[in-house]
């Protein structure tokens, strides 16, 4: 059973192909043209929304493990770039069918067509969304499944679905943030509030089912900012996937998800079907700097035993109480790695001398080469291997093939982030606790390690708590050019990422571009050849390149920037803004930006 509002006819026949045997692996394609349609999920408000072949939500897209996969992407829009991504999945082989832009490929531009053209060699719950600048929360993304025909608990479901949770704006991601989010009257990078939850893209969904079955769920976060606990009412359920891992099976209450994580469960109905009960997602709400009166951030449907029976409002819940998984345990066991190679990155948010508020690796916050990071490599010989040709802005440690790579990621920031790697899933290693104190960071010491499971969770997205650090590790098996970045859309757009060149040699040996790709780059004007500035003579010479705004002068604290620009903001509407400084903490601070943010930006904008 597929949810009736998912009723695509590609889903359709994918769905009856999952009864071949694995060996008869086969074609699969999907035709996407990607337009603007009419949408209004939350009955609130009508947007233009990007959709596939006239519709929204997009299509979920179906394959076996070990099908060739197909989508062919004509861009419809009209006035935007796009492209896509195949989120965890490895691409072995095919980085240049990852997606995301200024990495992997070119945008392509409006009126362009590319074939995205890969094997799936893995089983699991995945997502598709644009890799375009901040592009997906304005619609295109939807969930990629891929059935396996060995799945170790295939013999303990009765059927097969999958429900997604999102945020959802209002406003196009464009227009917040070039209106609101990376503007001068944003000094404390306060994100966009969203306006609405979803679930399955809609609200007040029914899940039709029948009494004393098994239900396989494949729960995935398609949104673009914020965490959220799901639960059943009335019924444990039990983990055997996350990411595209099988896990030990593990029963739980709750989970927490955040954006771009999948959870796949077991849910067993009950014996009647007497009762309805709620299936509930709410926001972390401790990801908001405010919560504005009109924010409905639980979002709700049913587990519809009865059609004709009652649904009864979800029980008021009084503390979370959700399932941690750094605990879950692979049905495939690895100890952990030790490493070869080890990169450590400190987060940090900061205003930079134009006055916005950009998110930093070290000192770098991640700039768009102006040739993606792929084509540098396979236009630059030898030279691959020197990090110096892909640029200053670009964050990027080259790595040998076949070694244990470590990530440490040290967060000075009183946010929750989920980091995601392409191209790989790594060992959770550590993940400290979170810091209360917004001044005192809980910072990775590798002579004095926390807690270390004997079988290390693995996952391609995993969460770092406010001011604490996690430890990763993976191995570096496929040549690729790979991004590693913050999926809150909001902190990737101000820089949150690096770029991870795996032995480019290989890449070159091995890979090359399909010429549809590079037409795309011709038709938008964009470089594809030579160093990160598109220099082809001297690839050293990186004349032209992007570079970020210089750091504010010592002495200049974001504290200090936000009341110079509060107090320009207050002269101009008449308002005391300027009583925050001193009197109240930043945190506080970025709540009432929050809140003023949320008011209507006309009278603002000429004070830029
Ligand atoms: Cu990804
Ligand atoms: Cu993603
Ligand atoms: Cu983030
Ligand atoms: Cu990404």
């Amino acid at each position: 059973m597929r949810l009736p509002n998912f009723a695509f006819a590609a889903a359709a026949a994918a769905a009856a192909a999952t009864l071949l045997p694995v060996s008869l692996a086969k074609t699969v394609q999907y035709d996407f043209s990607i337009d603007w349609v009419t949408a209004n999920p939350d009955g609130a408000y009508e947007r233009q929304i990007i959709g596939v072949n006239g519709q929204w939500p997009p299509p979920a897209i179906h394959v076996d493990k070990g099908d060739r996969l197909l989508v062919n992407v004509t861009n419809n829009l009209g006035n935007e770039p796009t492209s896509i991504h195949f989120h965890g999945l490895f691409q072995n082989g095919t980085n240049g069918m990852d997606g995301p832009v200024g990495v992997t490929q070119c945008a392509v531009p409006a009126g362009q067509n590319v074939v995205y053209n890969f094997t799936v060699d893995q089983p699991g719950t995945y997502w598709y969304h644009s890799h375009y600048s901040a592009q997906y929360p304005d619609g295109l993304r939807g969930a990629f499944i891929v059935h396996d025909p060995e799945d170790p608990y295939k013999d303990d479901y009765d059927d097969d679905l999958y429900l997604t949770v999102s945020d959802y704006y209002h406003k196009s991601a464009f227009w917040l943030l070039s209106n609101e989010f990376l503007t001068l009257a944003n000094p404390t990078g306060a994100e966009p509030i969203p306006d609405a939850a979803l679930l399955n893209d809609s609200q007040n969904i029914h899940f039709n089912v029948e009494p004393n079955k098994t239900y396989k769920i494949r729960i995935i976060n398609i949104g673009a900012f914020v965490s959220q606990y799901v639960w059943f009412e009335g019924h444990d359920f039990d983990i055997i996937e996350v990411d595209g891992v099988y896990v030990e099976r593990t029963t739980v209450s709750q989970i927490y998800i955040t954006v771009a994580q999948r959870y796949t469960i077991l849910l067993t109905t009950k014996n009647s079907t007497s009762q309805n009960f709620p299936i509930s997602a709410s926001f972390d709400t401790d990801m908001l700097d405010f919560i504005p009166d009109d924010l409905i951030w639980n979002s709700t449907g049913w587990l519809t035993y009865d059609e004709n029976g009652d649904f009864p409002d979800p029980e008021l819940v009084y503390e979370w109480d959700f399932y941690d998984d750094f605990d879950l345990v692979p049905i495939e066991k690895e100890e952990p790695f030790e490493p070869d190679y080890s990169i450590s990155v400190t987060v940090f948010m900061q205003i930079l001398d134009d006055g916005i508020n950009y998110a930093l690796f070290n000192n770098i916050s991640y700039l768009a080469p102006n040739v993606p990071t792929l084509y540098s490599v396979l236009s630059s010989g030898n030279q691959s291997t020197d990090a110096t040709i892909y640029g200053s802005n670009t964050n990027t440690y080259v790595l040998n093939h076949n070694e244990v790579i470590e990530i440490v990621v040290n967060s000075n920031d009183p946010g929750t982030h989920p980091f995601h790697l392409h191209g790989h899933n790594f060992q959770v290693i550590e993940r400290s606790e979170a810091s209360d104190d917004d001044d005192t960071f809980i910072t990775y010491d590798s002579s004095n390690p926390g807690t270390i499971n004997q079988y290390p969770m693995r996952r391609d997205t995993v969460y770092v708590r406010p001011n604490g650090y996690i430890v990763l590790r993976f191995r570096s098996d496929n040549p690729g050019v790979w991004f590693f970045h913050c999926h809150i859309e909001w902190h990737l757009e101000q820089g949150l990422a690096l770029t991870l060149v795996e032995a480019p040699l290989q890449i070159q040996e091995s890979q090359s571009i399909p010429d549809d790709f590079y037409a795309a780059c011709k038709a938008g004007n964009y470089l594809y050849e030579g160093n990160a500035a598109g220099n082809t003579v001297n690839l050293l010479d990186l004349t032209g390149e992007k570079l970020q705004p210089k750091f504010l002068p010592a002495g200049f604290t974001t504290k200090g920037v936000v009341a110079l620009v509060f107090s320009c903001v207050s002269a101009f509407l008449g308002m005391a803004f300027i009583v925050w400084y001193g009197s109240s903490e930043l945190k506080s601070t970025e709540k009432e930006v929050a809140e003023f943010l949320h008011e209507p930006l006309d009278d603002i904008s000429e004070t830029k």
